[in-house]
């Protein structure tokens, strides 16, 4: 992996509703990354319409997912902040992947059978090739490190396969083009802390989503401090105090949430939160976690609110970074198209 730049990509989808699972588990990491890596924030509308989004309400959430990479700390002169659908060279790196994945392994994929449901034959098929569009993403920059919640796991993997087989198909023609060994990188994902898979406040079996009916389940970046507090104060938990000792969070899967919130807003592990909160009543536990949630979030979601009434500055941001992002992207799918073997002028 040395021959390759060490660089970061990732996405988050413009479908509303941006919650803490989206921020613990991606965007505060993207945020973290950018101090040691050269890194590459996509808002990825190409994905966000594998299901039907409504035209006014998907600008309007464009923006507002770039308003919140901001808010959060991302600094748009330092690193690359755009929208995927600029940057043409995604959509026509995904059609050459869809021509090296193979039906077998989007077959495995657990996310479409979950967003498909019973009505598979009526999703579209942009649902079902989702995960390639996503090795696409990636692999249009060579990104090496890949910061995601737990659920893309699967698809990490997925685009490790294609880079793979890209490889191995045309290694011959790589290493006659002076490429070396391999044109792909075998790109890690990074997902750790104790926040990768944030759960539903209603439903400690189920992870804390954009799409869940109740806006209880989840604390959306827009919610403010009263809206935090209700939803903290109404979050569902069992009766027993706070145990001692994470082994015992493994059969209380809210409370397990509960601390796994905590930890990660406070940048601290779930054994140190324990040992603060170790036999307190969870009445006692929520008034804390609300105090500190207020404290982290309100500051981002009133940052949002003013970003957004300035949307020629969201979308100079867009222009500029989809600008230096298809900088990168060109020549490696220029090198692509050589390697598959098209004719270009
Ligand atoms: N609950 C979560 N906990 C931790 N990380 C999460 N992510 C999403 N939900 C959680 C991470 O956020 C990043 C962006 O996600 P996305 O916008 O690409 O889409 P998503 O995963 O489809 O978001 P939702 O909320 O889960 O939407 P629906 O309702 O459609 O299912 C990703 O890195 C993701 O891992």
């Amino acid at each position: 992996m040395a021959r390759f730049k060490e660089r970061v990509f990732s996405g988050v989808q413009p479908t509303g509703n941006l919650h803490l699972g989206n921020y613990l588990g991606a965007i505060k990491r993207f945020v973290e990354l950018q101090e040691k890596y050269e890194c590459i924030y996509c808002v990825v509308d190409l994905h966000a319409i594998t299901v039907a989004q409504d035209p006014v309400e998907l600008t309007h959430n464009i923006r507002e997912v770039t308003a919140a990479f901001i808010a959060c700390g991302i600094d748009p002169k330092k690193q690359i902040i755009f929208n995927q659908s600029q940057v043409q060279e995604h959509a026509e790196l995904a059609w050459i992947f869809n021509c090296i994945a193979r039906i077998g392994w989007l077959n495995r994929m657990t996310q479409f059978k979950e967003k498909a449901g019973k009505d598979r034959e009526n999703a579209s098929i942009g649902l079902y090739a989702y995960p390639v569009l996503m090795a696409a993403d990636i692999l249009a920059y060579r990104a090496t490190h890949v910061p995601v919640g737990e659920d893309q796991k699967q698809h990490l993997e997925l685009a490790r396969d294609i880079a793979q087989k890209f490889n191995s198909d045309f290694s011959e023609r790589i290493k006659a083009l002076g490429h070396g060994e391999t044109f792909f990188p075998m790109t890690e994902p990074l997902i750790s802390g104790p926040a990768t898979r944030v759960m539903s406040l209603r439903d400690g079996t189920k992870k804390m989503s954009k799409s869940d009916a109740s806006d209880y389940s989840r604390i959306n970046l827009t919610d403010v401090a009263d809206e935090i507090a209700q939803k903290i104060r109404k979050a569902r938990t069992d009766s027993e105090p706070l145990p001692s000792d994470e082994k015992a969070l493994e059969v209380r899967a809210e409370a397990d949430n509960l601390v796994g919130i905590y930890a990660a807003l406070a940048n601290k592990t779930k054994t140190a939160v324990l040992a603060q909160f170790a036999g307190a009543q969870f009445s006692k536990f929520k008034e804390e976690l609300t105090a500190l949630s207020v404290e982290k979030l309100g500051p981002i979601g009133s940052e949002m609110k003013r970003l957004m009434q300035d949307t020629k500055y969201i979308d100079s941001v867009l222009a500029n970074g989809s600008a230096r992002a298809r900088a990168i992207a060109a020549p490696i799918l220029k090198s692509v198209r050589e390697i598959v073997g098209f004719v270009q002028s």
